[in-house]
């Protein structure tokens, strides 16, 4: 790291006072961050720069920003701080940055002051920022403004340009771990993920019903420079065909947002029935596996389905190298009923539910030695304890157990280094379903037959205020406005394996709904009861909304 040089308080006075100027009240960060039109994130970005610098000398290693606004239309962009283990930013300190941004200009250094003395922060700490952007038009803008507050700090800077949200994450942990983790490079990014699934596949190449080739969708997003950048890696293993590659607009009728939340195709996938398709969202965080079958019905198979298959074939590995290792499976409330019905009764693997954003899955799957989270829409990973991979590693070379347990676990050692373990990773999970499939010689209808979705809906309801609503036990619950929980419950009874609950969405100003039952045609009748539930209360109309009484 560099040599220590003193925060510059006159020019981080100056800069906010002219060219970053405070331009809208009440910006929070949310669930990915700071998320927004644009326009209104250029003073954002400045103050980020400087909070990243003010995180990375507390935690005396380095610090990411990512600048993207994932899945959101092209007009919005975003900024997010990634912490030195590549996990999102400490839960304490998203308060302290939306403190900061909303700081009034002339507050702004004093605000800075006082974090620095709060937290005990060492200014004469030396401080180094990893930062990355997607390909919006507004990005290269954003990450000028971040660079004005770093360098105002005079913090080393690493600027590798245009990436996805789980590259930056895993460049933060690969200088944090001196290339322990894999070389901190695009390159060595690919590299490592790209050999490691090479090796688990070895010569045969197609295995029963799987074949190697797919179709992907990358949502007109960055996720399309690393899917071109991998297809020279993995010639002659895996063909990959990209459509929405950069070339339409972003988020626009595709990625896995889009998929998923719509449950159609995407524009632009022009394949023949049955052929496995995938969507990765605006910043390659997320992904959805989906196919149109014979009779043009769309079929999706989600996160969910990606955390069952991982963790049977996991486990199926751990038997068969004999290793006693726990295994524990993290969801949230937007998990399909059908889907923890099945891990609960088959799997027979612990799953918890736990608050959307993948920082409080992060969290719980480190409670296990291999722990595995996805949010239903595709976000998720696999996280192994330091000490389960010892394990593993020793067993893949123990001359004292037999060949075939030896071999399980040398293949997990691989399944180990196709994973990024820092954050949710779509091309990561491709590779990984895309081995499992493979050694199971499954296309993707073996894979939906494990078990059945309930059908699903899910509603945006735009309301005066969204934090009237509140909610409780991991997001199960809601809490207020009053009356809200108890309408919900008499509207769910109705249904047959009926389930609903409404949040604050923290990436847009809406509350979504959730609703799923037994019965498709149901399912749309019971979130739109709902909503206007929300609608109703959270905008203190009342007493009690119109709902119309089950046919
Ligand atoms: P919000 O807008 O808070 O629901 C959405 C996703 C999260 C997470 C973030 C970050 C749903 C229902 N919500 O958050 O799971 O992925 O975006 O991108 O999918
Ligand atoms: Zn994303």
């Amino acid at each position: 790291m560099q040599d220590f040089k003193n925060i510059n308080y006159e020019i981080i006075e100056n800069l906010r006072t002219t060219d970053f100027k405070k331009r809208v009240e009440g910006i929070q960060y949310g669930t990915a961050g700071f998320r927004t039109k644009a326009e209104d994130l250029v003073h954002v970005a400045f103050a980020m720069g400087i909070l990243s610098v003010l995180r990375s000398k507390l935690k005396k290693a380095a610090v990411g920003i990512m600048i993207t606004a994932s899945h959101n239309p092209e007009c919005d962009n975003g900024l997010k701080l990634v912490d030195p283990s590549g996990e999102m930013l400490e839960t304490a300190w998203e308060k302290i940055a939306t403190d900061l941004v909303n700081a009034d200009d002339n507050n702004f250094v004093p605000t800075l002051r006082k974090v620095i003395k709060d937290q005990g922060i060492n200014e004469a700490a030396p401080a180094t920022i990893i930062l990355g952007r997607d390909t919006r038009k507004s990005s290269p803008k954003l990450a000028e403004a971040a660079i004005k507050g770093i360098d105002a700090c005079h913090a080393t800077l690493k600027d590798f340009g245009i990436v996805n949200t789980p590259q930056l994450h895993y460049l933060v942990v690969a200088v944090n771990t001196n290339g322990e983790y894999g070389d901190s490079s695009l390159s060595g990014y690919y590299q490592k993920l790209s050999t490691a699934f090479k090796n688990i596949r070895g010569t045969r190449i197609n295995n029963g019903q799987y074949s190697a080739e797919l179709q992907l969708d990358a949502a007109n997003g960055v996720g399309a420079l690393a899917v071109k950048a991998f297809q020279e890696y993995l010639k002659g293993f895996l063909t990959v065909n990209v459509c929405n590659d950069g070339s339409g607009e972003l988020n626009y009728m595709c990625g896995a947002d889009y998929v998923k939340i719509q449950q159609v195709p995407p524009l632009n996938v022009v394949s023949k029935p049955n052929v496995r398709c995938v969507s990765i969202d605006g910043d390659a965080d997320r992904i959805v596996y989906f196919y149109t079958d014979e009779n043009n019905k769309f079929h999706l198979l989600d996160g969910d389905r990606i955390a069952t298959l991982v963790a049977e074939y996991l486990k199926g590995l751990l038997q068969e190298s004999q290793l006693s290792l726990n295994i524990g499976l993290v969801q949230t409330a937007y998990a399909n009923g059908g889907s923890t019905d099945y891990i609960k009764n088959n799997l027979k693997v612990p799953v918890a539910c736990v608050s959307t954003g993948v920082k409080h899955l992060h969290h719980k799957a480190l409670e296990f030695d291999i722990g595995i989270y996805f949010e239903a829409n595709g976000h998720g990973t696999i996280i192994f304890k330091d000490s389960a991979m010892k394990v593993i590693r020793d067993a893949a070379k123990d001359k004292n157990t037999t060949e075939s347990q030896r071999k399980a676990a040398a293949k997990m050692t691989d399944v180990i280094d196709v994973i990024n373990q820092t954050v949710g990773d779509a091309l990561s999970d491709m590779l990984l379903v895309e081995t499992i499939l493979h050694a199971k010689g499954w296309n993707l209808s073996d894979w939906e037959e494990s078990y059945n979705d309930l059908p699903n809906r899910q509603l945006k309801v735009k309301v005066q205020d969204r934090n009237a609503i509140e909610t409780a036990d991991a997001e199960r619950l809601c809490v207020k406005p009053k009356g809200l929980q108890e309408q919900i419950d008499d509207l769910v009874k109705q249904y047959s394996r009926g389930r609903s609950f409404v949040r604050p969405s923290g990436t847009e100003d809406i509350v979504r709904v959730y609703a799923e039952c037994e019965n498709a045609a149901d399912v749309e009748k019971l979130a739109a009861e709902v909503a206007v539930a929300v609608y109703n209360l959270a905008n203190g109309i009342g007493p009690k909304p119109v709902v119309p009484s089950k046919m």
